[in-house]
């Protein structure tokens, strides 16, 4: 059995991230490829709640110290998503490690102590950066309730991302701005064309 392909979309906040996740989602189930989607922050674990509470700025946490509770996060669920990428199934992951490096530098967090945490975890086929100017994600609906969602963090963040994305050439950079739904979806669908179509190699990691 072949196993299934780790596809993660990342973002600013409110670029569309899990509108297309689940767009992506509801393709693989009528086109009968079984698929999965997870999300990061999984805020469902206790590391998760204790994110969670911080994002909602109900607690504080140093820093450095919620950098690694971001990490900790996604190495609670690697065992699953190895195991179910081998089982077959397709992984859809709203964000992942590359969020984790841009948000903790946007606050002044060395850049290479930042991807430290994350080495090791499963490697995704396949990473698509939606980006859309803050200016724009800013007037989107609900815009604003959590701690990050700021014109003059995000900012950052997208400089972050930047220069993940010269660094991680493989990442695949979307420009959203003022595409519909459907347009950004067949767009990572036809990105994701040849892959269906190809042996995968065994699980890598980063
Ligand atoms: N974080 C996360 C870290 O600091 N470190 C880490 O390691 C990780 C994993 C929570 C925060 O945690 C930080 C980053 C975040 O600040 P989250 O729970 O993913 O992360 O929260 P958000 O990214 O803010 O999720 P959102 O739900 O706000 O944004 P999405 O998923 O990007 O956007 P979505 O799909 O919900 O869409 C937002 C709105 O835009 C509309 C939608 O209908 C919705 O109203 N929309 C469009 N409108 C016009 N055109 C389009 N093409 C549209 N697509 C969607
Ligand atoms: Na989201």
């Amino acid at each position: 059995m072949t196993r299934g392909l780790f596809i993660v979309i990342e973002g600013l906040d409110r670029t569309g991230k899990s509108t297309q996740c689940a767009q992506l989602l509801n393709h693989f189930s009528v086109s009968g490829t079984n698929a999965a989607l997870i999300k990061f922050p999984d805020r469902t674990t206790s590391i998760g709640q204790m994110i969670n509470s911080y994002l909602q700025s109900k607690t504080d946490i140093n820093d450095n110290a919620i950098h690694l509770l971001f990490s900790a996060n996604r190495w609670e669920m690697s065992q699953n998503i190895t195991d179910t990428l081998n089982q077959g199934t397709t992984i859809i992951a709203d964000r992942y490690a590359y969020s984790g490096v841009a948000y903790s530098v946007a606050k002044g967090l060395d850049y290479t102590y930042c991807k430290y945490p994350d080495r090791g975890l499963p490697m995704p086929d396949k990473v698509f950066f939606l980006d859309l100017p803050p200016q724009l994600a800013q007037q989107r609906e609900d815009y604003g309730d959590e701690r990050y969602e700021s014109l003059d963090m995000q900012t950052r963040v997208r400089e972050a991302f930047m220069k993940l994305l010269i660094d991680n050439q493989y990442i695949h950079k979307i420009d959203v701005t003022g595409q519909s739904i459907d347009s950004v979806h067949d767009t990572l669908k036809q990105q994701l064309e040849p892959l269906l179509t190809q042996q995968q190699q065994p699980i890598k990691h980063t």
